[in-house]
Order: C-alpha cells, then structure tokens, then sequence
C-alpha cells in the first residue's frame, strides 16, 4: 500500500514535472464573490494557460469555456514582480482589450487574505461596449509578458504556486445581471497531492 502510495505520488509528480517541460500550466480562475446566482455555478468556466513563448516572456491565454447564456471577462489584473513590461495583446475573434482599467485593482482583492496584496502591476480591461468586447464563452485573450533580466518561465509557475504572483479577472454580464471577481490559485487537490507524494518520499527511507 505504501509502494503504491509512493508510485503514484512520484507519477504525479512526473506529469506535472512533464507539464513544466512542456511549458504549458493551466490554472482555473475561480470566483471568490457572491454577487448573484453563478458565483459557484460549475457552468461559469474561466480557465488561464501560462505558456513559455521565449526564452524572455511569458503568454497567458484566458479561455472563456462557459455554458451560461451570457458572460464577458471584462478585466485582467496581474500582481506580480517578475515582469519588465508589457509586450503584446493577443486579441482573439470578438475580443478587443486595451491597457489600463477602471477600476484599477480587482474588486473584493481585499478578500483574498491567503494572498500577499499590492497593487496590480499590470491591468488589460475590455473596450467599450465591455460586455461585447470582453472574452464571451467561446472566446479568448492572449497577453504576453517580458520578463525581468534574470527571470525564467519556472520562477513564474513557482510563484504562482507559492502564492507570491497572481491573476484575478472581473466577469461581467451574467445572465441574472450580476458581475464577480476571480482569482487563479493552484488548485487545493494538486497542493494536497504534491504534500501526500512528499510526505510518502520522506517516509520510504525508514521503511527500508
Ligand atoms: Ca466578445
């Protein structure tokens, strides 16, 4: 039993390993307010691709994968100190966003006390009309980021994943009229995993 637990803790570790190589970590982005009916609705389906575009940026990609019959990411909000400037915004079919937003921080960030706040570093809004020009389902948003002299595409998924950088967006236009904030934070099930693999390592010497 503790073979297995070993096993499938180090397979685990592999596939995520093996997703760093790749370059390509995903990361939902999960409602933490209740502003109306949908804040928990498993059809509100915002997802983020962090990709290594070079060796000096980094691309994020926002999905909008919802089944609801109306939603718009109005506003991309970055908290971070890895990146020197923005490079590029990557608009997708039906999506046109610009640099700067009002408001300037994500609404409710206040909320998020597992996470070290400042102000954003840089923020992506929707041109007006927002619930139009804002990521509806079906649509997506790239944004690629340079990174600061030093910096790699690792030290990013690391931040991310030691809570040290963040994305939140604002959604916009559900179909009971209400708006909600969100944030990507690695998922509880993959720190749960990584702890159980850690702690199985740990123990299999003492077991010999
Ligand atoms: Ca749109």
């Amino acid at each position: 039993m503790k073979k297995l637990t070993v096993l499938y803790a180090c397979g685990v570790m592999l596939c995520l390993n093996t997703a760093l190589l790749a370059g390509i970590t995903t990361y939902n982005l999960d409602v933490f307010t209740q502003n109306g009916d949908y804040y928990d609705d498993p059809a509100l389906d915002i997802y983020m691709e962090v990709l290594s575009a070079d060796t000096t940026s980094v691309r994020f990609d926002f999905y909008n994968n919802s089944t609801l019959d109306s939603s718009a990411v109005s506003h991309i909000y970055f908290y971070e100190d890895l990146f020197q400037s923005l490079r590029s915004i990557e608009n997708g079919e039906g999506v046109s966003f610009s640099e700067g937003a009002n408001p300037s921080n994500l609404p409710a960030a206040n909320l998020l006390t597992e996470i070290a706040l400042d102000e954003p570093s840089y923020v992506i809004s929707a041109d007006s009309p927002a619930p139009f020009n804002g990521i509806n389902s079906g649509q997506s948003l790239g944004i690629i980021l340079d990174l600061k002299a030093g910096y790699t595409y690792e030290n990013v998924i690391s931040a991310f994943d030691n809570r040290q950088m963040f994305v939140g967006a604002r959604i916009i236009s559900l179909p009971d009229g209400s708006s909600e904030a969100a944030a990507a934070i690695p998922e509880p099930a993959t720190v749960v995993l990584l702890a159980i693999g850690s702690f199985a390592l740990l123990r299999k010497p003492k077991n010999k």
